[in-house]
């Protein structure tokens, strides 16, 4: 990783000598004020967070390093994750040194695949996935430099082993849990001639005469592969690396959040309705059925998955990626068509009760049901899939953190004796 190690290097100085000059002369001025309805509302809309990786824009959705992430759709996610690392997508050089390094970190250590299996059958796919990587916190070369006493100027260089490693065998330890919990537990072995994502379709074994999987596992890998520094895993991960913990440590922690109702599972829930709302309308899907489903469905106090954000106020434009994807290569699948007609319904039935901010549908709304459509029917299993992508991310803004060497987090925490002082009896 000589080139990327070099590259890294003069990217990390720049972002030290910008934050250096930017502080000396802007230390002192606010950036945003909490007030007490944030403190106790998960901090939303509080600014307290640098992270250059990647930023969602309420009208536009994800850019990762100023990009626009449907402009970057083309490229293989191995790609995305220089582009996270380092800003500029990598030249062939500088992607054939990658290539070459995720090949040689990609295998899986047996004693991962025995730590799985040893584990209880009714084990969540996440669970067995978030030990995988941490039983393999033993590699880390961090962890080890740290105890030799090395210069903090060169924390990043280590952790950047650690994180090629580690982005490396994510795949095949997403595999191995797939293989293990569904499939009798026979694993296939990465294969070096092929790119990572396809690496990954492959090692799950689905049947993939014409690419298509392998394809679509591309395209999801590269739209979840980041999204901001503050939501739950990746404000998670940035804690935990804040205490010097290696990368096993920090992205097994981070997928820990990921694994909540509230955050990665929603493409699961998307799924789910939709399997539940097929059971109940049966083969008369119209989008009067399916609009009668939708409106009882709110009538009973429950919210229809796939639609709405906390930050975006249009279509999330990685919905409409997958939505182009599956024109292109599956219109006539039940499923879309199901998630077609829903798209087509939904929205009107939301604003016409008039609370819901934005009604438009989100990634969620698609991507299970893609990945059903081509085979892979556990839907316990798709949380692991945004892990898998994730990992991009997550790595790339450890690295970028150790080189800036962001210091232990801790912000303050009041009390009701501090709000009664301050606020209510002042
Ligand atoms: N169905 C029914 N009601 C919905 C709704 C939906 N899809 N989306 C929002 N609402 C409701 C909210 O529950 C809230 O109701 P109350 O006032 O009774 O609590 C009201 O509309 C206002 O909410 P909001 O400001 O529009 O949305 P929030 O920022 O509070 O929540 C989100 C955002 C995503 C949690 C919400 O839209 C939702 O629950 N959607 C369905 C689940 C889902 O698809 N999640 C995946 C999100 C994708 C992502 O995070 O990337």
């Amino acid at each position: 990783m000589e080139l990327l190690t070099k590259k890294l290097e003069n990217v990390i100085a720049t972002m030290n000598q910008n934050i250096k000059a930017i502080l000396a002369e802007h230390g002192e001025k606010q950036v945003s004020t909490v007030n007490l309805s944030q403190v106790f509302g998960g901090l939303r809309g509080s600014i307290g967070l640098f992270c250059d990786t990647s930023s969602v824009k309420a009208d536009e959705g994800l850019f990762v390093r100023g990009q626009a992430i449907n402009d970057l759709v083309h490229h293989l996610p191995e790609e995305i994750f220089y582009l996270l690392l380092t800003g500029t997508l990598p030249n062939n050089e500088e992607l054939t040194e990658l290539r070459d390094d995720i090949n040689a970190n990609a295998h899986l250590p047996d004693y991962v695949a025995q730590t799985l299996k040893c584990l209880p059958a009714n084990s969540h796919p996440m669970t067995m996935f978030n030990l995988g990587i941490l039983a393999m916190q033993n590699e880390s070369i961090f962890n080890k430099k740290y105890a030799e006493g090395i210069p903090k100027t060169d924390y990043w260089k280590y952790a950047l082993q650690d994180a090629i490693r580690l982005m490396a065998v994510t795949p095949s330890i997403a595999a191995a849990v797939y293989r293990i919990k569904f499939c009798g537990g026979e694993l296939i072995p990465y294969d070096t001639n092929l790119d990572w994502g396809t690496n990954y379709a492959r090692m799950l074994g689905i049947p993939d005469a014409n690419n298509d999987f392998a394809n679509l596992i591309k395209l999801y890998l590269v739209l979840h592969c980041d999204h901001e520094g503050g939501n739950a895993s990746a404000y998670t991960n940035s804690v935990i690396d804040s205490t010097l913990s290696d990368v096993y440590y920090s992205t097994s922690g981070a997928f820990n959040a990921l694994a909540g109702p509230l955050h990665g599972l929603a493409n699961q829930e998307t799924l789910n309705f939709i399997l539940e709302m097929q059971k109940t309308v049966g083969d008369n899907i119209t989008e009067e059925t399916i609009s009668k489903y939708a409106q009882d469905t709110l009538a009973a106090g429950r919210v229809i998955p796939g639609f709405g954000h906390a930050v975006l106020r249009v279509t999330d434009p990685r919905f409409n990626a997958f939505e182009t994807f599956a024109k292109e290569h599956c219109p006539d699948s039940p499923m879309y068509q199901m998630v077609s007609k829903l798209t087509a319904v939904v929205p009107n039935i939301l604003l016409s009760k008039g609370k819901v901010t934005s009604p438009w549908p989100n990634v969620d709304c698609i991507s299970g049901s893609l990945i059903y459509h081509y085979g892979l029917t556990q839907t316990s299993y798709y949380t692991v899939f945004f892990g898998v992508s994730r990992v991009m991310g997550l790595l790339a803004q450890s690295i970028l953190n150790r080189g800036i060497r962001n210091p232990i987090t801790r912000p303050k925490s009041i009390d009701f004796k501090w709000i009664n002082d301050n606020i209510v009896n002042k």
